[in-house]
């Protein structure tokens, strides 16, 4: 899943993607890199960032996915957390709503996304995120997330949507501190267990930053770590910045395949 942030505040690339014709060659860069869905997002949802109104999400994105979806064969993804957002994104040719908030931050995305028949990810956040980082806290992060997942899940599916078109993502960066982060990734199989395709988005984020001091534009390296950890236990898709890397790094650990592990007693 390819990023297309078109926001002047975005924290990796706020700004760059503003203008329709930029966000139209950079989304159909990505496609030629090999990407398998574009994600259009007119909000950041950034530590600290501001909310902005529908209709200045509208005036942003909805030019981008019509003239998008006539030029690329990519399936495009709204990232929105507003009905009335995602409605004017799938009539204009996106086929994939990306709710940050999981269907809690406006009681009609539900019935927008059933009647559309479109794919639906579900994400954890704690708190919002103006304030999310302020002192995020758990007594066990996976099994928390993961009881958050199966919640939203089963409400979903409760909404009418069909839970085979349903997508869980753990919400990396969203009310976590670093070990919350690292906890999630490392005992990732734990979210995968519950038997939807998991997105992971850990490219460029702030805990990469904290690990390995580089600032935004510099957190390839670490992204394509994070990438490949989540590909290995159990990630279904990577929501990303830099797509043709990604891919390299996961056609590598795909060809690689999966983790054995060694017994003794083989014959
Ligand atoms: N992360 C961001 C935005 N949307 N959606 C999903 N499903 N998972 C994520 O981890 C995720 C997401 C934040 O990254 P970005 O879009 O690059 O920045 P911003 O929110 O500042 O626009």
């Amino acid at each position: 899943m390819g990023v297309l942030n078109v926001t002047p505040d975005s924290f990796s690339d706020g700004g760059r993607f503003l203008e329709p014709a930029a966000a139209l060659a950079h989304g159909e860069a990505m496609a030629a890199e090999g990407a398998d869905l574009i994600d259009i997002g007119g909000e950041s949802t950034r530590p600290g960032s501001d909310a902005v109104t529908a209709e200045e999400e509208l005036e942003r994105v909805v030019p981008v996915i019509e003239q998008l979806s006539v030029r690329v064969a990519v399936p495009l993804s709204i990232d929105t957390r507003k009905a009335a957002v995602a409605r004017a994104a799938l009539d204009a040719g996106a086929s994939f709503v990306n709710d940050v908030s999981a269907l809690r931050g406006d009681s009609a995305m539900a019935a927008v996304v059933a009647e559309a028949e479109a794919d639906l990810c579900l994400m954890h956040m704690q708190g919002k995120p103006r304030t999310m980082q302020d002192d995020p806290t758990y007594e066990d992060v996976v099994s928390e997330v993961k009881a958050f997942l199966e919640e939203r899940l089963a409400f979903a599916v409760g909404q009418d949507i069909p839970e085979d078109r349903i997508w869980l993502d753990p919400g990396i960066g969203f009310g976590k501190t670093l070990e919350h982060n690292l906890e999630l990734l490392r005992r990732l199989d734990e979210i995968a267990a519950i038997g939807r395709p998991v997105v992971v988005g850990a490219s460029r984020k702030r805990f990469i930053g904290a690990l390995t001091g580089r600032p935004e534009t510099e957190r390839l390296a670490g992204s394509l770590a994070a990438a490949v950890v989540a590909y290995e236990r159990g990630a279904a898709m990577v929501r990303v910045h830099d797509v043709r890397a990604t891919r390299e790094a996961l056609t590598l650990a795909a060809g690689v395949g999966p983790v054995l592990t060694w017994t003794e007693d083989k014959d």
